[in-house]
């Protein structure tokens, strides 16, 4: 088709009173034949548009862009090992174990603590503070009950919205695995992107109270409880099991009129702590105080987080920790896949209530119903091995 000159794609109608920047070009029309026959109008074959497809990485590609601290591709790389579907999961298997070298030199943070704390406040507030500092600082969160709530995280990107425009911080909402099990999994191998991408800090904000604590407790390297004023640990319901997990307590809000009980508090959670097992070897967990909105104390947390940092390693503690963190995740990771295999067992899933319905009504003892299913469930899949042997 010949071009159509500029000058003729000037407007056939023009309103009455024309504003000065009416502008609107006339698309050319298709060009059609007649057919001579029929004397119908005949239309070009119209070309379908092709959408263009989606780049698809590989793995090498993953490997060499989140080695390089390329954020779009380690994006992609994370959504790879949220995914659920098994080819996923071995290819996102492939690229850990390619960017395996680069791992483990990032400090890892905790953050636990009573809903409306101040976990994401704070971590909005010392993120900031670090990257001001140069660092580069990854946030992400475990929450085993976000399938439920909608994700808490989700709606902290849109409030940490300071942080979320720093270029050296990458903020990454909560995956949703459905069991704590498939969330720690990811969280976990999330960080551990997050530290070959080059990210200095990691830090992990708990979500949702419960088991979340001891999970989080199990990844990271310094575990930080967020409490308010009013102290009392059965008041803000905080176990004192979370309190043995702890490196350092931390009250927040400690600011305005809230600031002469925050001082009370500090100093009832410092007495606390004295009756309490400390969390790490050779580390005395103390009281702080902070106010994620004034910025006050933030800088004196950091310190006393290099600090830590610096005499566990020097002690091996550190070291330690780190090496018995990959052990249990790795035999809770087959505890996981067992309890899978057990209770995912189609024959399984159907003994149990009746299994159930005797051992609630005394015809079998508890001991004899695990037996019982047990066996089932290793003669079943005896049989289901047998048959594949067979179909080979
Ligand atoms: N005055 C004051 N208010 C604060 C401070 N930190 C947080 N807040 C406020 O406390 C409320 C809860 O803060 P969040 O950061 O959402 O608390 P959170 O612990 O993340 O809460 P969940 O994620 O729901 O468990 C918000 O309204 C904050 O503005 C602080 O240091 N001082
Ligand atoms: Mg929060």
């Amino acid at each position: 088709m010949p071009e159509i000159p500029k000058s003729d794609l000037k407007p056939s109608w023009v309103p009455l009173k024309k504003d000065p920047n009416f502008a609107c070009s006339v698309m050319p029309g298709i060009d059609t034949a007649v057919n001579s026959v029929t004397e119908e109008k005949v239309y070009p074959e119209v070309t379908a548009y092709k959408a263009p497809l989606r780049r698809k990485l590989s793995v090498e590609q993953l490997i060499e862009g989140v080695g390089a601290g390329d954020r779009m591709i380690l994006s992609k790389a994370i959504t790879l090992i949220e995914s659920n579907a098994p080819k996923d999961f071995d290819k996102a298997q492939r690229v850990l174990q390619g960017l395996l070298p680069k791992m483990g030199n990032a400090l890892r943070i905790g953050i636990t603590g009573v809903p409306g704390a101040g976990k994401s406040t704070f971590i909005e507030a010392f993120g900031q503070l670090l990257c001001d500092m140069g660092y580069k600082v990854a946030v992400l969160a475990v929450d085993p009950t976000s399938p439920l709530t909608g994700g808490s995280i989700l709606g902290d990107k849109t409030r940490m919205q300071m942080l979320s425009r720093e270029p050296n911080c990458f903020i990454r909402p909560t995956p949703s695995g459905g069991t704590l099990g498939g969330v720690a999994r990811k969280s976990r191998e999330t960080m551990m992107l997050c530290e070959a991408a080059g990210f200095d800090v990691i830090l992990v904000e708990t979500v949702g109270v419960g088991q979340s604590e001891t999970t989080v407790r199990d990844m990271v390297d310094f575990f930080m409880l967020v409490v308010l004023t009013g102290a009392g640990d059965d008041l803000q319901g905080i176990k004192k099991g979370i309190m043995e997990l702890a490196d350092a307590i931390v009250v927040n809000k400690a600011d305005g009129d809230n600031l002469p009980r925050a001082i009370v508090t500090q100093g009832e959670y410092e007495r606390m702590v004295e009756f309490i097992r400390p969390a790490t070897e050779g580390w005395k967990t103390h009281a702080y105080k902070c106010s994620a909105l004034t910025h006050d104390g933030l800088p004196e947390l950091w310190a006393v987080m290099r600090m830590f940092e610096k005499t566990t390693k020097e002690s091996g503690v550190f070291e330690r920790r780190r090496k018995k963190q990959v052990l249990s995740w790795v035999y809770s990771m087959i505890d996981e896949h067992l309890h899978n295999l057990f209770f995912e067992d189609p024959l399984i899933k159907g003994r149990i209530p009746l299994v159930e319905h005797s051992v609630l009504n005394g015809l079998i003892s508890p001991s004899q119903a695990v037996t019982e299913l047990i066996r089932a469930f290793d003669v079943d899949h005896a049989a289901t091995k047998h048959m594949k042997e067979e179909g080979k």
